[in-house]
């Protein structure tokens, strides 16, 4: 038997080529895999010796060569393959181990030129793990280290592969080049910021974890990377503390994330179901916490949390009365990890870059029954160079603009119908998900009267994320005490709400821009 050796990630080689020695195998290898078994005193040939043809082009030409692909490529089973080697004087080749170029690790380096890219670019390798896959009956073909262990124990009980093991390695061979071809795609695309939909639309993710169920847990589920990805998303985060995070905890946290984003100043977010339930900004990370904390001290039980300063002591002591799943932030006083910790079950995940915003031409994608739809995502909060027009007699002074523009952010992350309600920079009553608009309104109303008393939504604002169809929405807030809207504007009875609004000496604005999120 013998085997072609030809690997980048040379990790378990040298073991591997000996025990292929002792078992009789010849072996034969490229350049540099040829030094390192020289180097440790495997007996090998070289390619050049094998194919009488050195290598050249810098390496780029080594085993593209008809004596290593017919002798890859001949069917064991047809008389007439192995007539026509015996006649060309080829020799079969029965196993292959090779691992290529390291495009992925070369891209992801910083700065990394287009050219050095592309010299990463692997032409024979694949081309060899593709001719001993197609021939998988009787060619082994090795592209992942993982398996050398199964090979090895097949050939040493038995002297040979077995089919089924030959087929499980050619369809992960066809699995790993087209994910490697996808990566260059990929990359090429980006290099070109064709911000365009392509033809067909591939993207490469590389798995995380497999995980224990999905949204429920009669679903099975796996948590995937995209590769080449920007840093500051949940895939980043590094846990410290409790147990492994769930598909619900990923997804819930996903959007927590993306509405902290939004505020620069110390905020602190918690949602439940990919929503938020209390939302807080203050001068300090304490007293965003405590905003958000008493906005619904209700939903925030078994919550996310995700804040964008530095978790102090006093506050991870607030944090640790009640029960949160999941609690991120870019870094934790040394006091405040030890508290956290304490609670065996808390998620505790660290992100650096908690703040940093996805790309604006990052693809949103939703899978629908045999297809996909996909848009770039929502980045916008205002249209640019739009001045924010006031409808309304009254004008709103700049405390309610500013717990307008809060509102407003918030509203944005609410899953439609959405109405957000908002007083000195803290969450009062969130209505998310209805069937029309009047009822989000109102379950925004009920909530605020509910968790912080009537009294309180007196001079609090309220947004939407899409506009009015009707006047009733400005009923029900001036029902509430609501003393300022911000929604998009739009429909063709504006001036139906914006006369109510003008007899009840609400102020309102018009921002042009629909946050429809689904
Ligand atoms: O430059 S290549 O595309 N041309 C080739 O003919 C070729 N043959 C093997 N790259 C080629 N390889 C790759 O070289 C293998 O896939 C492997 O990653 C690497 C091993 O080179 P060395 O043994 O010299 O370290």
């Amino acid at each position: 038997m013998r085997a072609l050796i030809s690997v980048s990630d040379k990790t378990g080689i040298v073991e591997l080529a000996k025990e292929f020695v002792s078992l009789g195998i010849e072996i034969i290898s490229t350049g540099g895999t040829y030094s390192k078994l020289k180097e440790a005193g495997v007996k090998a040939i070289e390619i050049s010796e094998l194919t009488g043809f050195p290598e050249c082009l810098d390496g780029r030409v080594k085993t593209l060569h008809p004596i290593v692909h017919a002798g890859l490529l001949a069917m064991r089973s047809k008389p007439e393959h192995m007539k026509q080697l015996e006649e060309l004087k080829i020799e079969t080749i029965d196993i292959v181990v090779v691992n290529l170029y390291p495009f992925k690790a070369t891209i992801l380096k910083d700065g990394v030129k287009r050219e050095e890219a592309v010299e990463n670019i692997d032409i024979g390798g694949p081309t060899m793990l593709r001719s001993a896959a197609k021939n998988y009956q009787d060619v082994a073909v090795i592209v992942d280290p993982r398996d050398y262990e199964t090979v090895l124990a097949e050939l040493k009980s038995d002297g040979k592969v077995s089919l089924d093991t030959k087929f499980y390695l050619m369809q992960k061979v066809f699995m790993h080049t087209s994910n490697y071809d996808t990566m260059i795609a990929d990359y090429l695309k980006k290099e070109r910021k064709d911000e365009a939909f392509p033809e067909t639309l591939t993207m490469t993710f590389e798995k995380v974890q497999d995980m224990r169920y999905g949204e429920n847990p009669h679903q099975s589920a796996a948590f995937y990377r995209e590769i080449g990805k920007k840093k500051g998303s949940i895939v980043d985060a590094v846990q410290l503390n409790g147990k492994e995070l769930s598909f619900n905890n990923i997804n819930d946290t996903n959007g927590a994330l993306e509405l902290l984003k939004e505020f620069t100043e110390p905020t602190v977010v918690a949602c439940k179901h990919g929503n938020p339930c209390g939302v807080g900004s203050a001068d300090s990370i304490l007293k965003a916490w405590t905003k958000a904390y008493t906005a619904d001290k209700t939903s925030i039980f078994g919550g996310i949390v995700v804040v964008n300063r530095e978790v102090t002591k006093d506050m991870a002591k607030e944090m640790k009365k009640i029960f949160l799943e999941v609690i991120v932030a870019p870094s934790y006083e040394k006091e405040a990890l030890e508290i956290l910790q304490s609670k065996k079950n808390v998620r505790v995940l660290q992100l650096e870059d908690i703040s940093i915003p996805q790309p604006s031409s990052a693809y949103d994608l939703k899978k629908v029954n045999g297809g996909l739809i996909v848009q770039t995502i929502d980045s916008k909060l205002l249209p640019e160079n739009s001045e924010i027009k006031v409808v309304t007699k009254i004008e709103p002074t700049k405390e309610q603009m500013e717990d307008l523009m809060f509102a407003w952010k918030m509203v944005k992350f609410v899953k439609s119908n959405g109405i957000a309600m908002a007083k000195n920079k803290q969450s009062i009553g969130i209505g998310p998900g209805q069937v029309n608009r009047v009822w989000a309104a109102s379950q925004s109303v009920e909530h605020a009267k509910e968790l912080i008393g009537a009294q309180a939504t007196n001079g609090a604002v309220l947004a939407s994320d899409a506009f009015f169809p009707f006047d009733d929405c400005v009923e029900v807030a001036h029902q509430a005490g609501i003393t300022a809207i911000i929604q998009p504007g739009g429909s063709v009875r504006d001036e139906d709400s914006i006369k109510k609004c003008d007899d009840y000496g609400i102020a309102m604005i018009f921002t042009g821009m629909r946050h429809f999120k689904h």
